[in-house]
């Protein structure tokens, strides 16, 4: 398939912009990258994602497709000939989003949890919470789909990898933040190597954010949400 025009809605400070970005680079899909302002939303987006109006939004030949783990699905079966995003096997398929689903839903919201919890014993809930999580993915990474490879996928970055790695600009933020190591040598080698490796990889090296650049915003960020309302 032809590459024609592909377009992506996003901020660099986003991972979920992060999944769409890589998953286009794994396919060597050129694309023109659309930058929305902080604090604001554009028209096209608005228009392109009117129920969830978030980033990111792919655009393919005009037609927008919304929320970051369906577009990473819809590049895989578009630019189907290039590497293979999800696993070919059902079972690791159904693994694999499971997985991300659980990083969704719980594991990143305990992540912002720590940046935004205004008492000591919130944080330390949500520190366990994120340590707990990573506890079960090292178990997975051991046991499951990279049987002893670099990936979670294998020999080259896939699905979950791309789910989960998208976050570790703002897990190395967190540690900076809270002056701790969530990923380290001792307690979860593996996924210490996988991160290793992740970011270094073509596909993910050039969109992966400067971990201080973005230590700065989260600071604005969360100096904005937390202050008082008028
Ligand atoms: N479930 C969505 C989450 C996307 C999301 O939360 N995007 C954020 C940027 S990181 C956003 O657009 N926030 C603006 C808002 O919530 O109004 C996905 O996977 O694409």
């Amino acid at each position: 398939m032809a590459n024609n025009d592909v377009k992506l809605i996003g901020a660099w400070t986003s991972p979920y912009v992060m999944r769409a970005q890589i998953a286009l680079n794994l396919k060597s899909i050129k694309y023109e990258f659309l930058a929305e302002k902080t604090g604001s939303k554009s028209e096209l987006l608005l228009k392109s994602n009117p129920v969830h109006k978030k980033i990111p939004v792919l655009i393919h030949d005009d037609k927008p497709i919304c929320e970051s783990l369906v577009i990473v699905q819809y590049i895989d079966e578009v630019w189907s000939s290039g590497p293979s995003i999800l696993p070919s096997d059902p079972y690791d398929r159904a693994i694999a989003r499971f997985w991300a689903a659980y990083l969704d839903d719980k594991w990143f919201p305990a992540i912002k949890g720590i940046g935004m919890a205004k008492e000591e014993e919130a944080r330390k809930a949500a520190i366990e919470q994120v340590r707990q999580g990573l506890a079960y993915l090292e178990e997975e990474f051991v046991k499951s789909s990279s049987k002893g490879k670099d990936f979670f996928g294998g020999d080259k970055i896939g699905y979950l990898d791309i789910a989960f790695g998208c976050f570790l600009g703002w897990l190395r933020v967190t540690e900076k933040m809270n002056n701790m190591k969530f990923l380290d040598e001792i307690k979860t080698p593996n996924l210490f190597k996988w991160a290793e490796k992740f970011c270094a990889d073509d596909s993910v090296k050039d969109v992966m954010p400067d971990t201080d650049k973005l230590l700065e915003f989260a600071k604005i960020l969360i100096a904005k949400i937390r202050a008082p309302q008028n």
